[in-house]
């Protein structure tokens, strides 16, 4: 036997061994493989030396030589399976899940306040038998003013600051942002069912932004016609809903006023939730709310003869009541709220959503 040949052998044998020992990855073994098994690899050149040996050395040193081969197969797959044990434990340790424990929370978000207000003053009249209706915010200007007895060019349209589509003009007039729920007054009288008890809550647009008005803001508007409707129904009416939405020690007022739509009609205030009434801030500043203890949150009255008859209804057999409230301004005066500037409600701050 070739003494050399075979020193040769397993001095390369002991080299693969420690490499295969010593590798940490399934591409280290990969390497190893092609530099001494692979078909340039130093085994096969040394098993391609054979061919110039005499026949009976070549069969000695040709089964050392597959001997080896064979073991550092083996050596090679055994350290592959060893090397993937240890990543799946690995990974098992990083996936451990203990199903016992008890769960992380996901951040829950909340409904914004003006919604949860919208629903709140909705339940309060379905009690005494309001029904929620919904009506168009962008409307003719028939529904929104001139069924309101406001002529065209009537001046007390100003108060209204009315965004103007830019759209064709209708026998029903222009097309308006509506500016008030009460354009829903007339489109629910033209129903022609009687009694009439609404509720119409929707969004109302102005061109007004400071701390009690916004551009874009919501009013619930109510309707009660029928037989024999007096204003101390009226009252009632809104005493419940006061007492229900800002509890008992609440005070509320009506003050004259004038809206064309209603005779008499009426403004109420509500004593304010921010200065608790007195009119002054913490600072001892004026309210920057109220200024003077008391807040306007609507208007309401009897309904005119000249709206009802503009419905289909006959002013001589029936009569009713009608108001109109801002939600984001009632929403600021429930207890504790304690928000001084209506524009935060429209931030999308979450530092402040979050607080409710
Ligand atoms: C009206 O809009 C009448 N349509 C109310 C009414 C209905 C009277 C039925 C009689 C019968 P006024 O313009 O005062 O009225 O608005 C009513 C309420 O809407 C205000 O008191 C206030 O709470 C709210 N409001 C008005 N403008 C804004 C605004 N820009 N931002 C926030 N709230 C507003």
């Amino acid at each position: 036997m070739n003494k050399n040949m075979q020193d040769q052998l397993n001095a390369l044998k002991l080299e693969m061994e420690q490499a295969v020992s010593k590798a940490k990855t399934d591409n280290e073994l990969g390497e190893i493989e092609v530099k001494y098994v692979g078909r340039k690899g130093q085994l096969t050149a040394v098993l391609k030396g054979l061919a110039a040996l005499d026949a009976k050395k070549r069969a000695k040193i040709g089964a050392l030589a597959n001997l080896i081969k064979q073991d550092i197969s083996h050596a090679i797959a055994s350290k592959k399976a060893e090397l993937q044990d240890a990543s799946l434990g690995t990974l098992a340790d990083a996936e451990h899940a203990d199903v016992t424990e008890p769960g992380i929370r996901p951040p829950e978000g909340h409904l914004h306040l003006v919604t949860v207000a919208i629903r709140e003053i909705s339940a309060i009249f379905e009690k005494i038998g309001f029904t929620r209706t919904r009506y168009p915010e962008v409307d003719w200007d028939y529904y929104a003013f001139e069924s309101l007895n406001m002529p065209p060019d009537h001046p007390a349209r100003d108060e209204w600051e009315t965004f103007f589509m830019d759209a064709p003009v209708s026998k029903k007039g222009k097309m308006v942002l509506t500016p008030h729920t009460s354009n829903a007054q007339v489109r629910e009288l033209e129903r022609g069912e009687m009694p009439v008890r609404m509720i119409n809550i929707a969004k109302c647009y102005r061109r007004q932004s400071d701390a009690t008005h916004v551009p874009m803001f919501h009013q619930f508007e109510g309707l009660y016609v029928d037989k024999g409707v007096a204003i101390t129904h009226l009252r009632g009416a809104l005493e419940y809903f006061a007492k229900a939405f800002f509890g008992p020690e609440r005070k509320t007022r009506l003050r004259p006023h004038h809206f064309r739509f209603t005779e008499p009609s009426f403004e109420i205030d509500v004593s304010c939730g921010v200065c608790n009434g007195t009119g002054f801030g913490a600072d001892k500043q004026k309210c920057r709310v109220c200024k003077r203890g008391w807040l306007e949150i609507g208007g309401a009255g009897m309904v005119h003869p000249n709206v009802l008859k503009a419905g289909g209804v006959d002013p001589k057999k029936y009569s009713g009541f009608a108001f109109g409230w801002g939600v984001e301004r009632t929403y600021m005066m429930k207890e504790g709220m304690q928000i001084d500037d209506i524009r935060i409600l429209y931030k999308q701050d979450v530092r402040f959503l979050k607080q409710f």
